[in-house]
């Protein structure tokens, strides 16, 4: 895997992109957001989706993205906030709600670092976003050796990163493996990132200019 296009359910796709989409090449679909999120919006785009032999992860950031179904699930864990909550309280409170019925084979935990100050993920957990190469280093080994997650989540949301950032956590990870989102527009900005990270994901383009972001999948290896 190696591309994803990340969907938001309070953003409305063009007329007919759902099909194209399918068709592009695309590895996937991540269906997240931030905010504005409601369930029926993020079940209708599911469905939308699940039809496609495609799998379609769902990144559970609030509760309404708590939809049945999914081949898996992606649970954030912000390493760089400085809240608690997003760290680890919010996922205790899931889990004491909802344990039970956790489909826990088909959960995927990310290890987030959001480096751009603007972008509303980083916002709202309070992220600490000015960080050196050796600090985003450092969190992507806790990722790999201590947390032994399955995913370091490299995100710029809004805004196409530094590339030594990311090359930064790629030499610390084996297992953990690399993704990478935020600002890709571009065929060549796709590329440049690709050859880092394990996998690239394309958002707010798709609802900026959807020809651009289909040109992006064309850089796979
Ligand atoms: C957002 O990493 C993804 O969570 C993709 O970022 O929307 O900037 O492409 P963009």
């Amino acid at each position: 895997m190696q591309h994803l296009f990340k969907l938001d359910p309070a953003k409305t796709l063009p007329d007919g992109a759902g099909e194209r989409l399918i068709r592009s090449g695309t590895d996937g679909f991540i269906i997240g957001g931030t905010d504005g999120l409601n369930l029926e919006a993020t079940r209708r785009l599911f469905q939308e989706f699940a039809s496609s032999h495609l799998p379609v992860f769902i990144e559970v950031s609030d509760e309404a993205m708590v939809i049945p179904g999914a081949s898996q699930y992606l649970i954030p864990m912000v390493l760089n906030s400085t809240n608690v909550n997003w760290l680890i309280g919010a996922h205790h409170e899931m889990v004491k709600q909802y344990g039970a019925f956790i489909p826990w084979p088909h959960v995927l935990t990310e290890g987030y670092c959001i480096l751009n100050p603007d972008a509303k993920a980083a916002q709202l957990s309070e992220a600490k976003t000015n960080l050196t190469t050796d600090d985003v280093a450092a969190y992507a080994s806790i990722a790999e050796n201590m947390l032994q997650l399955p995913i370091f989540y490299v995100e710029y949301s809004g805004r196409f990163g530094n590339p030594r950032m990311v090359q930064a956590a790629k030499s610390e990870l084996t297992n953990t493996k690399l993704w990478y989102g935020g600002g890709i527009r571009t065929e060549e900005q796709a590329r440049e990132m690709a050859a880092i990270a394990d996998v690239i994901v394309v958002g707010n383009i798709l609802y900026e200019d959807f020809e651009q972001a289909l040109a992006t999948v064309k850089t796979k290896r």
